[in-house]
């Protein structure tokens, strides 16, 4: 089964981010998760835009990069101008006035448009922004900590997106305690990607590239 593995680097060990980098892109991970907090969205600041242009320096993965920032289009510049083509940044359409504006910005520049749905927001919400975006960011978690609790009202969600994602050209991310049960469950269903942080991938005894191995080899 294909999927996609994104790590959320806000877990890594800032130690040796370099070399954290390094073990992820050997282990065989797909992309970067960067988890961009301003205290005010969300209560915690998590990384921030040095630690992303650090990550981008040093990988040659892609990055998706999850703002959770208020009003992202007074800055949004700031993150642009240090991205490649090959990465997506993720807004949340509640922190911004115009979400469309910004996503559009986003395009402008050539990166893929996305958004992250919090697990308060409805579908019917955001059914206009799921045409102009080619990722949707499902957070099982409220934004703004690692190592959550799964919110099993959130399953119900992906559900009805799954059934909008080819008429509305989109694909659909997992955010937030991702488990080896979650990837058994939605993968098959349709969930194109997850990313992995404390409760799968970090602080874990055996190496990053054995873990991924292991998601890669479940049993379907
Ligand atoms: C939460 C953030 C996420 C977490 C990730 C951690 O605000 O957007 O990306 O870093 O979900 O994973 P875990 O397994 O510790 O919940
Ligand atoms: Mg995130």
């Amino acid at each position: 089964m294909q999927f996609e593995l994104t790590a959320s680097m806000m877990c890594a060990n800032y130690g040796n981010l370099e070399q954290e980098v390094r073990d992820l892109e050997e282990g065989g991970i797909d992309s970067f998760h960067i988890d961009i907090m301003d205290g005010r969205y969300v209560p915690n600041f998590a990384m921030s835009l040095n630690d992303m242009r650090y990550i981008a320096g040093a990988a040659s993965k892609p990055l998706d990069v999850h703002l959770m920032i208020e009003h992202p289009s007074n800055n949004i510049g700031l993150f642009l101008r240090h991205l490649r083509k090959c990465d997506t940044v993720y807004i949340h359409p509640e922190a911004e006035y115009h979400p469309s504006t910004t996503l559009q910005a986003i395009i402008n520049e050539g990166m893929t448009p996305g958004i992250a749905v919090n697990p308060g927001t409805s579908v019917e919400t955001i059914m206009e922004m799921l045409r102009i975006v080619k990722k949707v960011l499902v957070m099982s978690v409220n934004p703004g900590n690692a190592g959550q609790m799964y919110l099993p009202y959130v399953g119900k969600k992906i559900t009805k997106l799954l059934a909008l994602k080819e008429d509305m050209d989109f694909e659909i991310y997992w955010d937030g305690a991702c488990s080896a049960d979650k990837i058994l469950e939605f993968a098959p269903k349709g969930v194109k990607g997850f990313v992995l942080g404390t409760t799968l991938l970090f602080g874990k005894k055996q190496s990053y590239g054995e873990t991924l191995q292991n998601i890669r080899k479940l049993k379907f």
